[in-house]
């Protein structure tokens, strides 16, 4: 890995190239998953970097959706986990503490791959397995329907068992595969214009390491908050009102940096 200083102004951005370039060494990351990642970093550039208003509502319906589902899954990709194994580890162990509280089943985690082979499934599997989840998508034993066989593949007792399905960084057509089997879609999506934040019932347009602890952060408050609140959040939820206002927020910013 290139040594980044830890002063350099943009480090947290280099350090996720460096996660990515060494995820690829690894053969955890696809090589399009880099190609991805760079239409990724443009849009946040765009953005500011920052978590926008309307990200954090998104981030706010998400938890509250998460913990209302009856079973929820999380679907990790190469880019997932070698950009945030840890945070989605730490986001899983909330929610299902608090599940647990609230008399649910826990969620569950599954390796569930685009360009998928067995070798990277394995090793994702693996990483999982190195910060305490065991993630499925060893043994496939379903498939989402409307897919072509490698990237259809998924597990009995996890994607295809749930009916909220936290998908980051997904690519629109199985967004659409997803939602059409009847499943509750969220994506993180720092693209508010791709057919998968427009497809997903929750999008979340924000970088995934930095909204993950936010959802956590958000699990905990709204577990707090109780049944209610959590019914009246996920009620209140409109996607399309949502990314209209993330299209807002980016043109208002850039008129403001225009001007
Ligand atoms: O590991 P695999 O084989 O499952 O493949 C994973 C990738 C990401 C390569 C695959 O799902 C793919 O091709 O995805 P797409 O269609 O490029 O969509 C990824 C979306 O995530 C794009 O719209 C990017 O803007 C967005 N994105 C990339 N990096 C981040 C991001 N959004 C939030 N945080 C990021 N760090």
């Amino acid at each position: 890995m290139t040594e980044i200083p830890p002063d350099h102004p943009r480090y947290a951005s280099l350090m996720a190239r460096e996660r990515l370039v060494e995820g690829l060494r690894k053969g955890w990351v696809a090589e399009a998953g880099l190609t991805a990642h760079g239409r990724g970093e443009a849009f946040d550039y765009l953005l500011g970097e920052t978590t926008t208003p309307p990200a954090q509502e998104a981030i706010r319906a998400a938890a509250a959706l998460l913990l209302k589902a009856e079973r929820p899954a999380f679907s990790l990709n190469g880019n997932v986990v070698a950009l945030a194994r840890q945070e989605m580890a730490d986001l899983l162990r909330v929610l299902n503490r608090e599940r647990l509280k609230l008399g649910k089943l826990e969620a569950k985690a599954e390796v569930c791959l685009f360009h998928r082979t067995e070798a990277r499934i394995d090793k994702l599997v693996l990483a999982m397995a190195e910060v305490e989840v065991p993630a499925l998508g060893r043994n496939p034993d379903a498939t989402i329907p409307g897919l072509n066989h490698a990237r259809a593949l998924c597990d009995s007792r996890g994607i295809e068992a749930a009916d909220v399905i936290l998908v980051p960084l997904e690519d629109g057509d199985r967004a659409l595969a997803l939602r059409e089997m009847g499943k509750q879609v969220i994506t993180i999506d720092l693209n508010s214009l791709s057919r998968t934040a427009k497809t997903a019932h929750i999008t979340i347009v924000d970088e995934l390491t930095r909204c993950v602890p936010k959802i956590k952060e958000e699990v905990k408050e709204l577990a707090k908050e109780g049944d209610k609140t959590i019914e009246k959040v996920v009620d209140g939820w409109d996607n399309e009102k949502n990314l209209k206002a993330v299209i807002d927020f980016l043109t208002s910013r850039l008129k403001a940096l225009s001007s």
